[in-house]
């Protein structure tokens, strides 16, 4: 037997290594790296069943091609060859009658390895001089804000966190989201710490807190605003830390005055005397430490949210001590050559973008020029993730749109394809992995061969631009040649760090100190070299108190946050996580249930103008008055009635990033009948 160690490839802040147990070429078991310092020996609940994944008799094995009619889900087995033959026929079809743009890549974070997430895969849709594909399904707005603020993707050090006095948990369910960060949490509370946790819905982290904060869904700019009005009042503020290393102090101390916490408390929800508490503990404590995450960034106003919270800790100093700041993603630490590992100087000039956000809205638009014609999917499960669903499946179900669709299970994607071509899992390809939540480069190499004929990401576009006799040299690169060439390592953050030195250790943190401080001494990546702070509340587009109009038909603030057992639409059919979250669900409040006469347990439908879903009732004071919540994703046709809760969610976007805004919709609410 042997244990090798690979890489979690999934959307997630953690990128653990895992160990795993290979006896005659097969994966017996898997844990996590004890060696690691994130990792600390274990998995998710998730990815500890992950051999279930691996070895699962659902796994798409042979390239099929389409006999039924669209989205029926109708398949037959071809040859690589026949798929590949068929795939680049409908290519140069498309590109023939409309051009290269009338082809779009889709594609998102199921496989984060930086080969499988933006590699050869860009290379070949640049030299056909596809669309390009803006990809901000995620994390697009609140990059924007942090950038804005801070100048780029940075917070504390997330192993410093030990050592804060006051935690908060702002919009995210770190339980859920972002597990090997809890250890570390927990630490710091033996030692004392204060955790708070903001969040309109009783996650499993609330559970866990010192104090929760529930306001109302996009709102937390008007919170933050309020912690600012309370600090300058009260003199809380770090003089010297603002006047050394902040710039526009000035206008952000007049637009906190407005904010009373008797005007916060209106907005939000939140009785007033909680954001006094919060607003003078916050400040008061030192280090303190805002762990804000994704569950913020889904709201009209999420850009500026962001923006706007990420100016606090340079207020009150933060920055200055181990552990303090804010976090919200650790990846521009790292210096990933993207423009060796994507090629962006192959884009035909003039090339137009498209943004994911919208896809139902792409594929049905008539005066798009030209139509998108063919559309390639990978690492992604659009027909259950993107907002709006009826949109995206009608657009999908498009008779003259060619569909393919890359992956490891027949997902409500897959059954609309044309072509569906096998994917690998992690423990049977190669990749190198920076991560979003610490500090850590690692490689991952096989452990077991492919399984049936599975292909990597890097592997289907290499074969895709030899079918379609494009010739660039960069087309044939290996995966090793491309990892070698996917971090800068003269960048100062990797220094002493090499390819060989990966090669042998698996996995390297970042050649920064430790514990990294990155803006004690201020220091800040933006223009100016100062955190540029700046504070403003922009409503969300369909809240209860921002949009009174709506909500008298729509009364209900909907939110989708992940299921404990899934990763967005990732595992939602693995047998085991489905007994696990027992179905379908939507949470409300004991109140908002009774005078709808929703019973616990009772199906319901939940609706608005652009679509429904059916789920059990859970009646249940997690979720705040005015809000319910329906944790996601699952797969729509595992649903009952065939949709999920992005039946109603809208491809509007958000004020910055051109983000999406999943967890903006009013909705009611009634008994299914
Ligand atoms: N188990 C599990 N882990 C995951 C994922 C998964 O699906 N499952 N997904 C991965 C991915 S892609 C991402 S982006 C992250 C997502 O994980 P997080 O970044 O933690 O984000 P969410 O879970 O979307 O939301 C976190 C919390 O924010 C709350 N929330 C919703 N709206 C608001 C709001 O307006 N204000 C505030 N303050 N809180 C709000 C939600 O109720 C939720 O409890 O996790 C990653 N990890
Ligand atoms: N209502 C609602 N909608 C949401 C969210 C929400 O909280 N609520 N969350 C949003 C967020 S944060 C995100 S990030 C998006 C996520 O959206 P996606 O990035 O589309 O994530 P998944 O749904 O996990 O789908 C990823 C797919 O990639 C496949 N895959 C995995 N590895 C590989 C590989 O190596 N190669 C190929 N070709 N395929 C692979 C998996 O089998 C899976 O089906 O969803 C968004 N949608
Ligand atoms: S999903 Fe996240 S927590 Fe789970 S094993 Fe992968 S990286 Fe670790
Ligand atoms: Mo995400």
């Amino acid at each position: 037997m042997r244990r090798l160690k690979v890489v979690c490839p999934h959307d997630c802040p953690d990128t653990c290594v895992m160990t795993v147990d290979v006896e005659d070429g097969r994966a017996v078991a898997i844990g996590g790296d004890p060696d690691h310092r994130f990792t600390q020996g274990f998995l998710c609940a998730k990815v500890n069943h992950y051999l279930e994944r691996v070895y699962s008799p659902d796994r798409i094995l042979h390239p099929l091609k389409r006999v039924g009619h669209k989205g029926q889900g109708r398949f037959e087995r071809v040859s690589w060859d026949e798929a590949l033959d068929l795939v680049a026929a409908a290519l140069r079809r498309v590109i023939d009658e409309h051009g290269p743009q009338a082809v779009l890549p889709y594609s998102y974070a199921g496989n984060m390895g930086l080969l499988s997430y933006a590699s050869m895969d860009r290379r070949f849709f640049h030299a056909l001089g596809a669309s390009l594909l803006d990809r901000t399904i995620c994390a697009s707005a609140g990059s924007a804000g942090l950038k804005a603020t801070l100048g780029r993707a940075m917070g504390f050090d997330p192993e410093a966190v030990v050592h804060a006095r006051f935690i908060v948990a702002w919009g995210a369910n770190i339980v859920s989201s972002n597990v090997h960060l809890w250890p570390f949490i927990e630490e710091a509370r033996r030692r004392g710490a204060r955790f708070v946790v903001v969040d309109p819905y009783r996650s499993r982290t609330a559970e866990k807190a010192d104090a929760h904060l529930a306001l109302l869904p996009g709102t937390d700019a008007a919170l933050a605003l309020g912690v600012m009005h309370v600090i300058f009042r009260d003199g809380l503020e770090d003089g010297d830390f603002i006047a050394r290393h902040t710039t526009g102090v000035e206008a952000l101390e007049r637009r906190a005055r407005e904010w009373t916490p008797d005007r916060v408390s209106q907005v939000t929800g939140l009785p007033a005397a909680e954001v006094e508490c919060f607003a003078r503990e916050y400040a008061t404590h030192q280090p303190s430490a805002l762990r804000i995450n994704y569950g913020l960034n889904r709201h009209a106003g999420a850009g500026t949210a962001v923006r706007t919270i990420a100016s606090l800790p340079a207020l009150t100093g933060a920055w200055r001590h181990p552990g303090g700041g804010i976090l919200l993603s650790t990846s521009g630490a790292f210096p990933v050559d993207s423009e060796a590992l994507e090629r962006p100087d192959l884009v035909p000039p003039g090339t137009r973008t498209l943004n994911m956000s919208q896809l139902g809205r792409i594929l049905l638009d008539p005066e798009l020029a030209p139509p998108v014609k063919a559309l390639l999917v990978y690492n992604s499960n659009p027909a259950a993730v993107a907002p709006q669903q009826e949109e995206v499946h009608r657009g999908l179900a498009r008779e003259d749109l060619f569909v393919v669709v890359h992956e490891l299970f027949q997902t409500d994607t897959a059954d609309f394809a044309d072509v569906i071509l096998p994917a690998t899992t992690t423990l049977e390809h190669y990749d190198i992995h920076k991560a979003y939540g610490h500090l850590y480069v690692s490689l991952s190499r096989p452990a077991i061969a492919p399984l049936g004929e599975a292909k990597p990401n890097t592997e289907v576009f290499r074969l895709l631009a030899r079918r379609m006799g494009l010739t660039d040299p960069c087309l044939s690169e290996s995966d090793e040649q491309m990892a070698r060439h996917a971090l800068k390592w003269e960048h100062p953050h990797l220094h002493g760090v090499t390819f060989e030195r990966l090669e042998r250790e698996g996995s390297v943190r970042l050649s920064v100190a430790d514990p990294f401080v990155p803006f004690a001494e201020g220091g800040f990546p933006t223009a100016s070299g100062r955190c540029e702070l700046y504070a403003d509340y922009v409503p969300p587009r369909e809240g209860p108190t921002s949009n009174p109009e709506r909500a008298r038909t729509y009364p209900l603030a909907f939110i989708s946050p992940p299921a404990h057992h899934f990763l967005n639409s990732t595992f939602s059919a693995q047998p085991t996580f489905v007994r696990r979250e027992g179905g379908p669900s939507l949470t409300l409040h004991p109140e908002d249930a009774a005078v709808r006469r929703i019973a616990d347990g009772a199906m319901v439908r939940t609706f608005n103008d652009r679509g429904s879903f059916l789920a059990r009732a859970r009646v249940s004071e997690a979720a705040r008055r005015g809000v319910v919540v329906g944790l996601s994703v699952w797969w729509p046709k595992t649903c009952p009635g065939g949709r999920n809760a992005n039946a109603v969610t809208s491809q509007e976007l958000t004020d910055l990033g051109g983000g999406a805004t999943f967890y903006d919709a009013l909705v009611e609410v009634e008994p299914a009948s």
